[in-house]
Order: structure tokens, then C-alpha cells, then sequence
């Protein structure tokens, strides 16, 4: 669009005073406004900013990737932040933050500031406990899916706001290349830290069930319309205090099947496990991916009785199916809940893969100063991953995830 520019500090200054509502939130003049850049993920340019009165955050889209100028994108992804924003935040609450400002020329999303708040990614591997941030982030999911699915509500709501989020087609296509395509292929996208991983590598890259199974999980991610993703759900994407968590980043979001978004926050959680060498954060790991899932199954299901209960105006699972057959909806609801599982666990597997040996890493596994050791860790997390989609049948439950995760780490 013509009339974008990337702006710097001083145009951010300029713009914020130009908007009548966050001048009054930031208070004071506006030269006495602190501008910080904060740009941590790999695409946007993110700023806080204080005023005597209070504080915003700003974010704006580049038209190419913020690490790697050369590689070109479209600005949309903070309009698709800020769609996400608005439809996720009636039905998940304080859990993630306000849209306070669109700008839809130079593609500037203002949020609350969250300066109180660290990036769970890295308050994790400063060894803290966060002890309700899993619990939240399952609320997060199951609130946000359910609201969005089917289950909920009549199909054409549902389908107008999904119809919306398929045309977030370049985010999409980076998901589907980086997470589900890459690591499969021979692409000059894809490293790794270590030789010594080139094996593991090879037979995730050549395995015909490794294979059959990540098509199988590509054509679910792109066909099965089961709710509003978030679409990006790692622990970057969360911001925790003592006593709050707050879901942030929704730039990818997407129309897909629920157990893309538990796998993505579940195999980060993973990775954080096989990064972790003591004890302590190994069983703080373990007890947040029992958390998280605890957390999202019981809350999806308890909306989902409490909606059937009030002849809910879902168009699946329709109510008025079941009025009589209660025992009928617990199957039901067992056989949809294993289906989230099941795709909980690939889903899962094939983060823990691109984030080793795709194009954008985790900074976990850096807390192992000797490289030797942290290719150890990374190959073991890979053997994993590669074991949970070469042969799925074999763990089909989360809890049986969890055992063979602790068991793999530990040895
Ligand atoms: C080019 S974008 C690389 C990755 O960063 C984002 O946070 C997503 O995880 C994406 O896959
Ligand atoms: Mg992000």
C-alpha cells in the first residue's frame, strides 16, 4: 500500500500522538513518552512504550521476514492479529490482551503493554516455576476452540469467521512449509547444529511411515475446519508474572483441527524437557504438559455438557441428538476428545522436529554450553519425535506421551 512505511521511533511518537485514545492512555507530552524496542519473534517490529499515565505496545508488519530482509512477505499478518484478537478475546477473557488500535495502511496493531509480564519461553529456561501457566494456556485452548467449533454454535457463524482466516494464506503457507513440509524434504531452509545429527536427520527425511504419516497430518491440518487456531502456540507466545498469563501473537491464525494448537504448546514444552539436565526442571516440564492437557480436556468438556444441558445451538453434536441418550454423548465425547489426542501427539512430534531441524529453532537447548552434549539432547528429542510418527499406534494417549518423554529424558 502506498501509504506504508516502517516507522522508526520518532514516527512511532508522532503516530501515537495522532491517536486521540492511546495519547490519552500514554499521558503527559510526547517527548516524554520511552520508546523501547522489544522485537523478539522472527517477523514483526515490536516496541513498548510509557507515558506518565501508562503504557502500549506497538506492532508493526514488514514487508519481508525481520531476521532475513531478503526473504519478502505481504503486510497482512497484524491485520489477521488483530481479526484474531477480536474474535478470540469474548471467549477466552483476560487470557489474551486488547485490541487498542488498527491501523490498516501501515499495518500497526496496538495492544496492552505487558511490561510486568516475562516471555515464558525464557522464564522457563531461567529454571522458574511458572505453576499456573500450563493450566492457563489449556483454558486458553479449550475456551478459544470450543467457542469457535461447530460444538458451539450455528455453522453459518462459524463458518463466517472461518472463512475469514483461510485468506491468512501467507502465514499459512510458512506453517505449512516450515512445520509440515521441510524437515521431510532436502531444503535449503533446513540446519542443525551438529554433524552428529545428520543421521537422525536422514531417517526422519526417508522413513516410509515417517512419511506417510506426516501426509496424513498435512492433509488434516488443511482440510479438518474444526475451529479458530491460534496457529502458533509455543511458549514464545506467552507471556507469564507471579500471578498471570496472557496468550499473545495470534498473527497465524487459522481455521484447522484443535490438536495442532495442543501439539504446538505441548512439543515446545517437550523441547524445554530434553533442554532441561536437572531433575527439578525436568519434573516441572513433565507436570506442565500433564497440566496443560488436563487443563484444555476437562474445561472442552465441560462447556461442551453445560452447552448440551442449556440446548446449546451447536450444529454438531446437535443437542437435541443426545437429550436422551447421555451415555451416547460420552462416547461421543470420548471418541472426539482421542481424536485431539492422537492429533495432539503428531502435531507435537513434528514441532519438536522443525524446531531441531527446520529453519527457525528454539533457543532451549542453548542453556547446554558443550555443543557435544546439546546435539546428545537434541538427537534424543528427534528419536522421539521420529518413534511417535513412525509408529502412532503405539502411544495414543497423552499420559502415555508424558511416560515415554520422562523415560527418553532421564536415560
Ligand atoms: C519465518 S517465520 C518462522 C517461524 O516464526 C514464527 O514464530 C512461526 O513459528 C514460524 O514458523
Ligand atoms: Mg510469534
Amino acid at each position: 500500500p502506498a501509504a506504508y512505511r516502517t516507522l522508526d521511533t520518532n514516527g512511532i511518537r508522532s503516530f501515537l500522538a495522532g491517536v486521540p485514545t492511546l495519547a490519552a492512555r500514554l499521558g503527559g507530552p510526547a517527548a516524554r513518552w520511552r520508546i523501547r524496542e522489544v522485537s523478539d519473534g522472527n517477523l514483526n517490529n515490536v516496541f513498548l512504550i510509557d507515558g506518565p499515565a501508562g503504557g502500549v505496545c506497538f506492532k508493526q508488519s514488514l514487508p519481508h521476514v525481520r531476521v532475513d530482509p531478503a526473504w519478502k512477505m505481504p503486510l497482512d499478518r497484524t491485520f489477521y492479529e488483530a481479526a484474531y484478537l477480536r474474535e478470540i478475546r469474548p471467549c477466552v477473557g483476560a487470557l489474551t490482551t486488547d485490541v487498542l488500535h488498527f491501523d490498516p495502511d501501515l499495518f500497526v496493531l496496538v495492544v496492552e503493554s505487558l511490561d510486568r509480564h516475562v516471555v515464558l519461553r525464557r522464564g522457563l529456561m531461567e529454571g522458574g516455576a511458572w505453576p499456573d501457566a500450563a493450566r492457563a494456556v489449556g483454558a486458553f485452548v479449550a475456551h478459544g476452540t470450543f467457542r469457535t467449533s461447530l460444538l458451539a454454535a450455528p455453522f453459518e457463524e462459524v463458518t463466517r469467521r472461518l472463512d475469514i482466516f483461510s485468506g491468512n494464506r501467507t502465514l499459512t503457507r510458512i506453517t505449512v512449509d516450515l512445520i509440515l513440509t521441510d524437515p521431510y524434504r532436502d531444503h535449503p531452509r533446513n540446519h542443525w547444529i551438529s554433524p552428529d545429527l545428520d543421521r537422525i536427520a536422514a531417517e526422519i527425511r526417508t522413513d516410509p511411515r515417517v512419511r506417510r504419516r506426516v501426509g496424513a497430518m498435512q492433509a488434516r491440518f488443511l482440510t479438518c475446519r474444526q475451529a479458530l487456531l491460534h496457529g502458533d502456540l509455543h511458549t514464545g507466545s506467552v507471556m507469564v508474572s507471579a500471578d498471570d498469563t496472557r496468550i499473545i501473537d495470534g498473527e497465524f491464525a487459522c481455521p484447522g483441527p484443535i490438536g495442532f494448537d495442543c501439539g504446538l504448546f505441548i512439543g515446545n514444552l517437550l523441547l524445554h524437557l530434553f533442554a532441561c539436565r536437572d531433575a527439578d526442571g525436568q519434573d516441572r516440564a513433565v507436570r506442565d504438559v500433564a497440566q496443560f492437557w488436563t487443563s484444555f480436556h476437562d474445561t472442552f468438556l465441560e462447556l461442551w455438557h453445560t452447552a448440551t444441558r442449556q440446548d446449546g445451538n451447536g450444529d454438531a453434536y446437535a443437542a437435541a441428538l443426545f437429550r436422551d441418550d447421555p451415555s451416547g454423548l460420552l462416547k461421543a465425547q470420548a471418541d472426539f476428545m482421542q481424536d485431539v489426542a492422537e492429533d495432539t501427539i503428531a502435531f507435537a512430534a513434528m514441532e519438536i522436529i522443525r524446531r531441531i531441524v527446520g529453519y527457525a529453532h528454539v533457543p532451549d537447548f542453548d542453556t547446554i554450553p558443550d555443543m557435544a552434549a546439546r546435539a546428545e539432547r537434541q538427537g534424543t528429542a528427534l528419536a522421539l519425535a521420529r518413534d511417535l510418527l513412525a509408529a502412532p499406534g503405539s502411544t495414543t494417549s497423552i499420559a502415555g506421551l508424558i511416560d515415554l518423554a520422562r523415560d527418553r529424558a532421564r536415560r
